[in-house]
This record gives C-alpha cells, structure tokens and sequence, in this order.
C-alpha cells in the first residue's frame, strides 16, 4: 500500500516525543468486533438505550446479560489484528507514549501493549452494583448472576449517562494536552468525553492524526486525515517512523 506523507507529518514523527493514540471500535473491526455505529453496526440491530444504560441493566437485567454473553463469545474466539500489533511497536518508539481505547475488548493487551488506559472498562470484568466487588467468572449457574452479598453483577463497563472512571479519564486528558502528537484511530467521534480528546490535543498544539475508512465528527479538525484500514495504515506508518529514524525492521 503506499500512503503520501505531508513533509510536515514527517517532521513531527521525526521530532515527536509525546505520542497518544485513541482508538475506537475501528481498530477491532479488522479482528471482527462489531462496531457500534453504520451500516453493519450493533446499534442497526440493537438498541443503545434498551441495552447500554443502568435502567435499562435495572429493567432488565436478563437481555443485557444474554447481550454481553454474546459480545464475550465473540470477543473470546478473535485476536488482535496488524493494527493493535503496530500500537504495540510504536510503544518502543518514542520516549513518552501512551494509548486510551474506548473498546472494552482487551485487544491492545493481547497484543502486548501495557498501561491501556480503558475508558469504557472491560467486557471480561464483572462488578456487584451493591458492594462493588470485582468478578472474573466466565460460567454463571443463573443469569443475571448474583454476588456473594446478594447484590447482581454486571459488567464493569460505562453506559450513556455514566461517569467513566476517574482515573483513566484525568490521565487521558491530562496526556492529551501534553503530547506532540496524537492519532485518533477507528472511532466516529461522537460519543463524549472521549471525543474531545483529538480537539483538546489540538488546542493544546498536539499534531493530530485520524485514521478511518470515512470522515468523522473530527475529521475537520485533524491535520492529517488518512483514509483505510487501521491494520493497513499503522503498520504503514510504524514501518515510516522506523526508516526516518534509521531504525531496522
Ligand atoms: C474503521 C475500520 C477500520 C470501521 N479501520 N476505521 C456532550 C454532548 C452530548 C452528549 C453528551 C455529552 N457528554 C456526555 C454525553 C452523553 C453521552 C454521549 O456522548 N452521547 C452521545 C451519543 C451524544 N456520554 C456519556 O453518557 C458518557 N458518560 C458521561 O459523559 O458521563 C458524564 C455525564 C453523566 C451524566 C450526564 C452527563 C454527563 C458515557 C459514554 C459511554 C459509552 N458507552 C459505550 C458502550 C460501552 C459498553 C459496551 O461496549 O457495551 O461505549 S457506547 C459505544 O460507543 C461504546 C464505544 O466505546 C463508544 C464509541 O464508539 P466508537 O468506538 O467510536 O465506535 P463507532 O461504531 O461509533 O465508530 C467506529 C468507527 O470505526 C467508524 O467511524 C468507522 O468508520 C470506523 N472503522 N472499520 C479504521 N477497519
Ligand atoms: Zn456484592
């Protein structure tokens, strides 16, 4: 594949220190999680509302359970893909690197990547609504399934209306005002607060990078939008960075 890099790209990869990368459903669709948005997207076939809110968890509990069995058994079955792999590598190519994912997949650690911050948890972790322990079982004899205390688990992800948690979102922001360089990759930009994290960037003097196979909400406030598959263009660009810092593959 051959991409066109602007000289000015170029330059910042060269000088780079602080580099971010935010991914979105996108980057997983390649190993075959279902996005949530277009045309093949979860949200054609399922409603957001009726699944991914706590009162829709409160009214009831059974669907969303049978929904995320679904995702889980999906997610167990597939692996990373050359897009999370090529994250994992950039990682030993600059001082200060960091990656925030909006997936619940796990697949950037599979992949190899330490210190994901998951701003939308983690489909593979359950959590008691009432004491708030953590659960790692993958069999349940009754669904919805009930902690020790007697409280119902669900799965420790955000849902609309939900704060994320406060560490990983503080640091997600907190890195993005203070990088070079920040690519946003495989997401449509529409959900918040993750959303505002290419802008902040931006503002905050980062260059920043979209790649996705259409426009988004954020494309016209990108400096480079490069159009395509994820685990086509990161190694792409991985393989980039390696030539312009003398750097053998
Ligand atoms: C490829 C590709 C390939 C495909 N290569 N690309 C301000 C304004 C308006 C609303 C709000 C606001 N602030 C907060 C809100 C409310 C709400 C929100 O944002 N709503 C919007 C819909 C408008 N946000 C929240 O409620 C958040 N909480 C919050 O803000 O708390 C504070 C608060 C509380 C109460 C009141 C007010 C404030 C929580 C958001 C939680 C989102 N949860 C979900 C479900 C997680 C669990 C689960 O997995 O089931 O997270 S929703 C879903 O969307 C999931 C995703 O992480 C998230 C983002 O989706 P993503 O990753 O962008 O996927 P898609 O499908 O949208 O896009 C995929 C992209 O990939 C596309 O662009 C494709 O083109 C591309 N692509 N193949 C490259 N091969
Ligand atoms: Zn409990």
């Amino acid at each position: 594949m051959a991409i066109d890099f602007s000289e000015r790209f170029e330059r910042v990869l060269a000088d780079a220190k602080t580099v971010v990368v935010s991914t979105g459903a996108g980057i997983s669709a390649e190993s075959g999680v279902p996005t949530f948005r277009g045309e093949d997207g979860l949200w054609k076939k399922f409603r957001a509302e009726e699944l991914a809110t706590f009162e829709a968890f409160q009214a009831n509990p059974r669907i969303v359970w049978e929904w995320y069995s679904y995702r889980r058994e999906i997610i167990n079955k597939i692996k990373p893909n050359p897009g999370h792999y090529a994250v994992a590598e950039m990682a030993g190519l600059f001082d200060n690197f960091h990656i925030i994912t909006q997936n619940v997949d796990g697949l950037h650690k599979l992949a190899g990547s330490e210190d994901v911050v998951e701003l939308h948890g983690n489909i593979k972790r359950n959590l008691c609504v009432d004491c708030g322990k953590m659960n790692y079982d993958e069999e349940f004899e009754a669904i919805p399934p009930l902690c020790s205390c007697g409280g119902r688990l669900r799965p420790d992800v955000v849902w609309f209306g939900e704060m994320l948690p406060a560490g990983a979102i503080e640091r997600a922001f907190k890195v993005s005002k203070s990088c070079d360089l920040l690519f946003t990759v495989g997401t449509s930009g529409i959900v918040q607060p993750a959303a505002s994290l290419p802008p902040t960037a931006k503002q905050h003097g980062a260059f920043v990078v979209e790649i996705n196979i259409e426009p988004t909400e954020l494309t016209f406030i990108v400096d480079q939008h490069f159009r395509g598959n994820s685990g086509e263009i990161l190694p792409f660009i991985v393989r980039k960075i390696k030539e312009i810092r003398g750097i053998k593959s």
